[in-house]
């Protein structure tokens, strides 16, 4: 039996959208942002994900002052909830300043705009309650491989970790390795190199990742295994649990919705390392289907939710020390038997 740890659950905003994709508008109606921090304890969520401006959502038109009386606004909304922000992302793709990306872009004033934005979305994060920043490096990468100087964007990129690291020295930074979309090739595409950039900072005990599945399976690499290698350097902030059907766009699919059995490993690799005991959240990042109505549309959320804790469930009653001797007879068909059928529920009789 592995440990009890009762898990928090955290979700962002951009979780209950409107089913827009690049193909068509959207296919529901919005919801309210601050509207929705009222759904989560109901659906047994604590914890929220945040980009700047879902902090503060007019934050081009506030002076940094303004910005900072908001953030304090909201925390307070948030205490009052029995709410917690469990990270603040700087949302560096979206402003004109950032069409070639923040802080690998070739021009100077784009990659000012993007430190700057970076430094605040610290401040922000204080303000709101958490030590965490995320950095999900969206378009830090090429639609064709000539347009940069590949070297030189991992050394900016050090330098602004480098940067954050002097600017508060108690914040974290959670670097979220993905491969592809928005750009074709994308700097920091797996863990590893999350985690090798930590090693190259000034402090890398403040200086690790957020894991999501789909962005592991779309670098065709095993998001269990991902989360276990951080997990081995102490490098898991938080993790982004999805799932996703093979290598395409990013899909968001609910947890284990496509892969049960790969869903089991990463549930497998939270229990048996205690993830969670030092109020690390499991986080999702799900989207629910275009075709989905309802207002608000949150099943993909809640079912997420409950598909992980039946995980739990079977990773507590997966059986270590029928696991131990497949192992030690070396009889991996055996163990695999076992492992399906301790999934489906079923019983053999061989
Ligand atoms: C993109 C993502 C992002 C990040 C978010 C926080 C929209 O594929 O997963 O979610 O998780 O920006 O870093
Ligand atoms: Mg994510």
């Amino acid at each position: 039996m592995s440990n009890k740890t009762n898990y928090r659950f955290s979700f962002g905003p951009w979780n209950i959208s409107e089913g827009a994709d690049p193909f068509g508008p959207t296919t529901r109606k919005a919801y309210d942002h601050e509207s929705k921090f009222a759904l989560y304890r109901p659906m047994g969520f604590e914890g929220i994900q945040f980009h700047d401006d879902d902090v503060v959502p007019n934050l081009a038109e506030v002076n940094v002052t303004q910005a900072l009386v908001k953030a304090s606004e909201v925390k307070k909304a948030l205490d009052n909830q029995g709410l917690v922000a469990e990270f603040v992302a700087p949302r560096l793709w979206f402003a004109g300043q950032t069409i070639d990306g923040g802080y690998t872009s070739n021009s100077a004033n784009d990659r000012k705009y993007a430190l700057d934005r970076t430094l605040q979305a610290v401040d922000i994060a204080r303000s709101v309650g958490t030590k965490a920043i995320v950095f999900w490096l969206a378009r830090e990468g090429t639609y064709i491989r000539e347009a940069k100087d590949v070297k030189l964007a991992y050394q900016r990129l050090l330098e602004v970790v480098n940067r954050v690291l002097d600017y508060d020295k108690e914040i974290e930074i959670w670097i979220e390795p993905k491969p592809n979309e928005p750009t074709d090739l994308a700097f920091v595409p797996t863990t590893g190199h999350a985690i090798s950039l930590a090693y190259a900072s000034d402090d890398h005990k403040r200086v690790k990742t957020v894991i999501e599945s789909a962005h592991a399976i779309l670098a065709n690499l095993d998001p269990g295994d991902e989360m276990a290698f951080a997990l081995a350097h102490d490098k898991l902030g938080s993790v982004h649990l999805n799932d996703q059907n093979g290598l395409k766009y990013d899909q968001d699919k609910s947890f284990g919705s496509v892969n049960l059995r790969a869903a089991f490993n990463q549930v497998l690799v939270l229990e048996d390392n205690d993830y969670g005991r030092r109020g690390e959240f499991v986080g999702l990042d799900v989207k629910a289907m275009r075709t989905q109505s309802g207002f608000p549309v949150v099943k993909h959320l809640s079912n997420t939710r409950q598909i992980f804790l039946d995980l739990v469930e079977k990773a507590r009653s997966y059986d270590r020390k029928r696991v131990a001797a497949y192992r030690e007879a070396r009889d991996y068909e055996g163990l695999e038997l076992y492992t399906v059928q301790h999934l489906l529920g079923t019983k053999s009789t061989a």
